[in-house]
């Protein structure tokens, strides 16, 4: 009885020196939560916010404009990765604190806001990886439509130098967060201009492609999820990811070593492998097709995105048919992941001859958004789509994209050609699919961040990495004699048998340079011009894996990304089949197992694949060709 009640007075903190008071700590803070970095003499006034949302969440956000900035518009980005980082605090002068890609806004007059998403940054709230728009998969009617709009209210009630018109950039999870701020209904949002933005991340976005599981996106985990500040992606030291991965083994091996399978996505992956209701009811494509279009929307995509290729095109796809005002477009350039925002001379070893980032943010995207929200700019009413030509290098004005009907084939003794395989000729090639040695993206190392960029260009990489190797199979034509302009989605027709349960094939359209150059270096390269992978298991019904029959010939169709290309004449044009893409995706062991996550050692098993080209079973690139 005695020692219990000892307890109870332990426990209430009362067998403390009789009298003495817990420590209070009276110095006063040396935070100064007002400071103000810009100074009297600074050509720019920066503010700060905490805006109320409709639910009591405050949301931060950051402002900046020119000083004497009057009937301005507003360019509003909402972002995971830190408002202030946008916004270098080294200078007084307006153009030397802000990026490339802000700076003529700036300079023209314009509002610059950067907000911190909620559960991020300085933003209250709860953080949850691309929020659903409310709906089955998001009960709270919060989303970043409701931001968007909340915020919206706010800017046009609390900037007196705005003119009330607002509009909405950002690459990304921020052009994620920008396509969902077009049916927030505000009627002060006037345009928007989504940049490569996260769209569907199980058909053909950072997560999987085609079921394919990107693992190497893994390392961006922590960067956004490992607290409300941007982190470090895992400490792996700058390794060759190639050899990392390999020896760690599985996706789920690789997120238990870096503790990756703590996060709430990295559980999610593994629970919803398929294309589920899950990951279907977030497609933001579908999503957004279901809704009126409300807002004029310049979709920023790609042709060499490594992380968001399919998102921009998808969204057009999606909502051209519908788009009876026409207030879509697409713009389409030779740029990696948010490449549009930097120099555009240059990708990888392949020169441009002019700066094609400068000239779309220039000449495009800017004019763009001036004619919708500033008081007196000149129209500017693009048409469908504006792509860059690579191959021909020009820029070109399409009303609609054509489709995929003409066949390439893949014929005996590695050529391709227009013409269709006879029944004389050999009906199939094989070639063994080792898991053990899977074919490399690029070649060694591949490093995930680096001064080399080796993951920035790994889509325009010469293939010749891939070509050489017994376990891909070459196709190609004879020197073309004229030019021939492919634009819009390749589509795979590959009729393929395996001797393993399941399988991944990977398909490559790729421009194979003449001999000789004038650039030296570029002689033969192999320049990819669209490619893709699908994952076998999913055949049958992309919701749920099933394996495949062991040397049944199955016809595999799917699409390459959207694309515009001129092979020259002189130029030959090569498709690529192989059945691994590393270390990208993860490896398909080839054997049947219920998650490839979970895949043991022993699961990792050869394959022998066929590729036919029989009349039958005539495998072929259907090319989507523009008539110039
Ligand atoms: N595409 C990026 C992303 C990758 C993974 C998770 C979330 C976002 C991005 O650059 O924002």
């Amino acid at each position: 009885m005695r020692l219990g009640l000892v307890s109870f007075a332990l426990a209430l903190g009362l067998a403390q020196s009789a009298g003495a008071a817990p420590p209070v700590d009276t110095l006063a803070s040396d935070i100064a939560p007002n400071y103000q970095p810009a100074s009297a003499e600074a050509d720019y006034v920066r503010r700060e916010a905490m805006i109320p949302m409709r639910d009591g969440a405050k949301l931060y956000a950051v402002i900046l404009m020119k000083k004497g900035a009057t009937h301005a518009p507003i360019l509003l980005e909402r972002t995971p990765y830190g408002a202030d980082g946008n916004i270098a605090g080294n200078s007084q002068s307006l153009a030397r604190i802000v990026s490339a890609m802000d700076a003529p806004y700036l300079e023209d007059g314009y509002i610059r806001v950067w907000q911190d998403i909620r559960g991020r940054g300085r933003s209250e709230g709860v953080y949850v990886t691309n929020r659903p728009l409310s709906g089955p998969l998001n009960p709270t009617g919060i989303d970043h439509a409701t931001d968007t709009y909340d915020t919206i209210d706010w800017l046009v009630r609390n900037l007196p130098e705005s003119n009330g018109k607002v509009g909405v950039i950002g690459g990304s999870y921020a052009g994620f967060t920008t396509l969902m701020a077009t049916v927030s209904g505000h009627p002060a949002l006037k345009a928007a201009a989504p940049i490569n933005p996260m769209v569907d991340v199980w058909t053909g976005d950072d997560w999987y492609h085609n079921g394919a599981f990107r693992q190497i996106t893994l390392n961006v985990l922590p960067i956004i999820m490992a607290g409300q500040a941007r982190a470090a992606p895992p400490p792996t030291g700058m390794v060759d990811l190639y050899g990392l991965f390999l020896e760690t083994g599985s996706s789920g091996d690789y997120m238990r070593r870096y503790g990756l399978h703590d996060f709430a996505a990295a559980k999610r992956f593994v629970a919803h492998e398929g294309f589920d209701a899950w990951w279907r009811e977030q497609a933001l494509d579908q999503q957004l097709a279901k809704r009126p279009i409300q807002v004029p929307m310049l979709l920023v995509g790609g042709m060499y995105d490594e992380q968001d290729l399919y998102g921009a095109p998808a969204v057009f796809r999606a909502l051209h048919p519908l788009d009876k005002d026409h207030k879509v477009s697409l713009l389409l350039g030779p740029w990696s992941h948010m490449g549009v925002e930097s120099d555009g001379s240059h990708l990888g070893p392949v020169a441009f001859p002019e700066d094609t980032a400068q000239t779309a943010r220039r000449d495009i995207i800017k004019p763009f958004l001036d004619a919708r929200l500033k008081d007196a700019a000149p129209p500017f009413d693009p048409p469908a789509v504006i792509s860059y030509a690579t191959g021909a290098d020009r820029w070109r004005r399409s009303q609609a994209v054509p489709a995929a009907t003409r066949p390439l084939y893949l014929r005996a003794g590695g050529r391709l050609s227009f013409d269709a395989p006879d029944t004389k000729e050999a009906a199939r090639d094989d070639y063994v699919s080792d898991p053990a040695k899977p074919v490399p993206v690029i070649a060694r190392p591949f490093y995930f961040t680096s001064r080399s960029d080796s993951w920035k260009t790994s889509l325009i990489a010469d293939q010749r990495v891939a070509g050489q190797r017994p376990d891909v199979l070459t196709y190609v034509t004879e020197p073309l004699t004229a030019p021939t302009h492919v634009f819009g989605q390749p589509l795979v027709e590959l009729f393929a048998a395996t001797t393993g349960t399941d399988s991944d094939f990977v398909v490559k359209l790729v421009d194979v340079y003449p001999r000789e150059m004038a650039e030296p270096d570029m002689g033969g390269y192999q320049r990819p011009v669209g490619m893709e992978i699908f994952r076998g298991r999913y055949l049958r019904a992309l919701d749920k894996a099933s394996p495949l029959t062991s040397g049944k010939v199955e016809a595999y169709r799917f699409a390459l990304p959207m694309t515009d290309h001129v092979f020259l004449p002189g130029h030959r044009i090569m498709v690529q089949v192989q059945s691994s893409w590393f270390p990208v995706y993860d490896r398909n062991p080839q054997t049947f197992v219920p998650s490839i996550f979970e895949a043991r050692p022993e699961d990792y098993r050869k394959a022998t694949q066929s590729v036919f080209h029989t009349p039958g079973r005539a495998s072929a690139v259907r090319l989507p060709i523009a008539q110039d």
